[in-house]
């Protein structure tokens, strides 16, 4: 029977990519889309869904209206439910600490009770994050402790607790993806793997002299989002609810990933990158590594792409972003 399932976050790098592959797999698929002025823009990763596209059906909503979302889990029963809408900038997070608390921490717990009270048979994932360990020493696992070091870390912890919490107190089928950093071509354009891969195509084109920086010591595990959208879908496909940490098990620093994007068209990183002390938060995560062997032992999930594709992949894409906005210029 063809499956049905709810996406939260569904315009955002991984609900694209999770839609992508639900709609490759058949399901009917809806997704929780906020209002915009404009919606053109909002839709810009949705827009690159070729497969079934008629099957995408997007609903206005916020996870900040507990109604909303009760009404329409209601009328669409699905099977599935992935909450990925966050407030997800940790920077961005220590300026507006309440209202990622709202979104990202309380989001979770309003989706939760509208499956409790509306479709407690619906399997539910939670998109937790790395972030939670926080101070805790790599390699880190799902026994890991958590340290969370900023507003975004606290409110993933709250949501990730109150999953299992719902999981343990009303048999929810709940489970946490807690996933390392994941990027693509998709990714938003603050997170420091895309500012730097938008930055080299424009050095590289003439348009821009350099690119500032913070912390250039912190060491992430950096995997692409297409191969965590399999992660998610495999958690909810388990005979039981658990949680998985989902990683590469390598981390490289911020100034690795600069020499590797700027050596990808031939410049040196150090000619261009500068140190801005403004850019540095006021409490930063040092390392992390996955430690993902119960995920690749049970569901039997492993990264396709490697560390060095990914760069040259997200920086052959902002060259060709940036080509298509020329032709563009040109032909207006
Ligand atoms: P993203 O690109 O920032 O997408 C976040 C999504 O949440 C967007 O669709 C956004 O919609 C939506 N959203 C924000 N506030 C909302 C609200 N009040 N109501 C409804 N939707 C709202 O993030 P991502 O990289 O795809 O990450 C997906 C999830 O995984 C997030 O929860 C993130 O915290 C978590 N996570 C990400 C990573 C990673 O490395 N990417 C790692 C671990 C966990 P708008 O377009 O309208 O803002
Ligand atoms: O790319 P980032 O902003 O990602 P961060 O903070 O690791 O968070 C991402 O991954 C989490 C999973 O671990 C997700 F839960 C979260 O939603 C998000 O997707 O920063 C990475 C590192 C940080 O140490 C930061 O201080 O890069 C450092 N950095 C140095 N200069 C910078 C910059 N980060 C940003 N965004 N911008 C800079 O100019």
């Amino acid at each position: 029977m063809q499956k049905v399932a709810f996406i939260t976050g569904v315009n955002g790098q991984d609900g694209s990519y999770l839609a992508e592959l639900l709609l490759e797999k058949d399901y009917e698929v809806y997704g929780l889309l906020r209002r915009s002025s404009s919606p053109l823009h909002s839709n810009w990763r949705l827009d690159q869904i070729k497969t079934g596209r008629e099957r995408l059906h997007l609903r206005y909503g916020d996870v900040t209206d507990g109604v909303s979302l009760r009404q329409q889990i209601e009328e669409i029963q699905p099977d599935e439910v992935y909450n990925l809408a966050a407030q997800s900038d940790v920077g961005i997070s220590f300026g507006v600490a309440e209202q990622t608390a709202e979104v990202t921490g309380l989001g979770a717990l309003r989706v939760l009770e509208a499956i409790r009270a509306a479709a407690p048979q619906a399997k539910f994932y939670q998109a937790s994050s790395s972030e939670m360990f926080g101070l805790s020493a790599p390699p880190q696992n799902e026994d890991t402790r958590f340290h969370p070091r900023s507003p975004y870390g606290c409110a993933k912890t709250y949501a990730h607790h109150v999953t299992v919490n719902y999981r343990e107190a009303y048999g929810i089928f709940a489970a946490s993806g807690i996933l390392f950093n994941h990027e693509s071509p998709r990714r938003g354009e603050n997170f420091v793997t895309r500012k730097i891969t938008k930055a080299v195509a424009a050095i590289a084109a003439g348009w821009q002299d350099e690119l500032r920086l913070g912390n250039l010591e912190a060491k992430r595990d950096w995997g692409f989002a297409g191969d965590y959208a399999e992660a998610m879908w495999l958690m909810l496909q388990q005979s039981e609810p658990a949680d998985y940490v989902i990683g590469t098990g390598e981390a490289h620093s911020v100034r690795d990933f600069c020499e590797l994007a700027f050596a990808e068209v031939g410049l040196d990183w150090q000619n261009y990158v500068r140190h801005d002390p403004k850019l540095k938060r006021p409490a930063d995560v040092d390392c992390l590594v996955a430690d993902a062997s119960k995920a690749y032992q049970i569901l039997g999930w492993k990264p396709q792409l490697s560390f060095e594709q990914l760069v040259a992949e997200m920086v052959r894409s902002d060259q060709q972003l940036l080509r298509d906005y020329q032709l563009n210029s040109l032909d207006g």
